[in-house]
């Protein structure tokens, strides 16, 4: 009984990420979805993947978080449209659902946006069971987090287009064995694009940003 209670929410949610598609579609807005586990610097990556993709691109940002508005205040200091929304309010769920994302899009001017991404809930399970109607998925993981999170988590690693290494800054001080790492994500998804990066420092963008700007100009075409 349960697993049928579960199946029928998944298939309302498929729905309504089907609606969310053609909307986003009809608007050629390119929709980017970035998951992780709490803290592995979704908001500071952004925050610079922003920074460098205006003025060229037209970007809004949908960020989700349980509670505060932290995320959206940090990523409003870059000038785009920020919704946040606090799944505390609602039963306090650990992923952003379709039906949160076609209510969050109501307060954006789809026709003034190319890019819009989504800072999914910190939630290595949950996001990735969850189609937003969303054209790509990124995962962000962080070198402090251990080189074996993929193999534990395979579902997320399966699910994404590309995967982000961030806080290369700190491997100096670290016993992580980055290749590793990226072994443990290509025996989960092989041929996945990986990119090493420190959103602190700034290294490694460019080859991340390249691979975005091609997602979206591929849809504005
Ligand atoms: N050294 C270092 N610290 C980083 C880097 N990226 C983020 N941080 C720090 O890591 C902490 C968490 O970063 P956030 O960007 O808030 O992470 P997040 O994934 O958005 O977190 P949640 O939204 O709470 O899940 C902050 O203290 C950041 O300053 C990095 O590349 N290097
Ligand atoms: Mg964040």
């Amino acid at each position: 009984m349960e697993i049928k209670i579960v199946r029928k929410v998944l298939d309302v949610n498929a729905k309504m990420a089907e609606q969310n598609r053609k909307l986003f579609s009809e608007k050629k807005v390119f929709v980017l979805n970035v998951m992780s586990s709490p803290g592995s610097g979704k908001t500071t990556t952004l925050q610079k993947t922003l920074l460098h993709l205006m003025p060229d691109l037209k970007c809004a940002v949908i960020v989700g978080d349980i509670c505060t508005t932290n995320d959206a205040d940090r990523l409003a200091t870059s000038g785009v449209p920020v919704v946040q929304i606090n799944t505390g309010d609602f039963g306090g769920d650990c992923h952003l659902a379709a039906h949160v994302i076609e209510k969050a899009a109501l307060d954006l001017n789809l026709d003034d946006i190319d890019l819009l991404i989504v800072e999914n809930v910190g939630n290595l399970v949950c996001p990735a069971e969850f189609d937003i109607g969303e054209d790509a998925r990124t995962v962000v993981l962080s070198v402090t987090e251990g080189e074996d999170k993929p193999a534990k988590y395979p579902l997320m690693f399966r699910e994404c287009d590309s995967a982000i290494l961030n806080k290369i800054d700190l491997l100096p001080y670290l016993d992580y064995d980055i290749e590793l790492a990226r072994k443990y994500i290509l025996d989960v998804h092989p041929d996945m694009p990986i990119f090493d990066i420190s959103a602190k420092t700034g290294e490694g963008f460019e080859p991340w940003l390249a691979w975005l700007r091609k997602k979206v100009q591929q849809k504005l075409i």
